[in-house]
C-alpha cells in the first residue's frame, strides 16, 4: 500500500552513478497513462518479436513516437512504420512525454525529448535476459523506465557481461532514469511471476523512453 507522503514525495534512491528509483513516481499519472496505453496498443497491437538468432522473445512489444524498436532475424533497429501494419508507430501521446521528460529533470538530466517508447509487456514466466540497450546514436540520452502492473526483479550490472548483477524490486508506478555512466550498464527482468493487478491482470508493463 502507498502511504500518503511517497505519492507527492517519491522515494529517491541512487542505484548507481547516474541512475536513479522514483519510487511510486508515476502512480499520480496512472489512470491517464493506462487511458494512452489502450489507444496506443489500438493501433499498434502488442507482438512477439524474433531476435537476430532466431528465438521468438517471451516479452510480447509495441512501441509509440517518431520511431519504434523492432527486431527481426535482420537485426536490431528503430523503424518509423510498424512493420506490422505498414503504418507509422501511433504518436506519443502527451502524458507519456511529459511524464519522461519531467523525471529526467527531476533526476538531472534536463531538455530529455524521448522520440521512441518501447512499451513491453510481460505475462506470467516471461523475462528479459541481461542485455545492453546500444541502438541509439547518443548514449548522453538517458532511458527512462516506467513499471505498471505486477511486480518484477530487475536486475543490473556494470559495463561487462560478467560483473555480477545486483537485484532490485519494482513496483506499479516506480519510475527509472538510466543516464551518465549507467547508461551502458547490463540489465535485464527476471521471469515474471504469476500474480493478479488491480488495474491490469496478469501483465506487467514496461515503458522505455529513448532518444534514438
Ligand atoms: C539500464 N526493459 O526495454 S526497464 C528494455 O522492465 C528493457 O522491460 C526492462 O531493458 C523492462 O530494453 C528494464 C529499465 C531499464 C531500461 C533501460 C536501461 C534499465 C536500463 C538502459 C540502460 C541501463
Ligand atoms: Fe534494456
Amino acid at each position: 500500500m502507498m502511504d500518503l507522503f511517497s505519492f507527492d514525495q517519491p522515494q529517491r534512491l541512487a542505484i548507481a552513478e547516474g541512475a536513479m528509483l522514483l519510487g511510486g513516481r508515476a502512480l499520480r499519472h496512472e489512470e491517464a497513462l493506462l487511458a494512452a496505453l489502450d489507444t496506443v496498443v489500438a493501433a499498434a497491437p502488442f507482438r512477439h518479436m524474433v531476435t537476430p538468432g532466431g528465438f521468438t522473445m517471451s516479452v510480447a512489444m509495441s512501441n509509440c513516437g517518431r520511431v519504434g524498436w523492432v527486431t527481426d532475424k535482420g537485426g536490431y533497429r528503430y523503424t518509423s512504420e510498424d512493420p506490422q501494419t505498414g503504418q507509422p508507430w501511433p504518436e506519443m501521446p502527451a502524458v507519456f512525454a511529459a511524464l519522461a521528460s519531467e523525471v529526467a529533470e527531476e533526476a538531472g538530466f534536463q531538455g530529455f525529448e524521448p522520440d521512441a517508447c518501447l512499451i513491453n509487456r510481460y505475462e506470467p514466466g516471461a523475462k528479459m535476459s541481461l542485455h545492453q540497450d546500444k541502438d541509439e546514436r547518443d548514449f548522453s540520452n538517458p532511458i527512462v523506465s516506467v513499471s505498471l502492473g505486477l511486480p518484477a526483479t530487475f536486475q543490473f550490472g556494470g559495463l561487462s557481461r560478467s560483473d555480477k548483477p545486483r537485484k532490485l524490486p519494482l513496483q506499479h508506478g516506480d519510475v527509472m532514469v538510466w543516464g551518465g555512466p549507467a547508461r551502458l550498464a547490463f540489465h535485464g527482468i527476471l521471469p515474471l511471476k504469476e500474480g493478479q493487478h488491480a488495474r491490469l491482470g496478469r501483465n506487467r508493463i514496461n515503458l522505455t523512453f529513448r532518444k534514438a
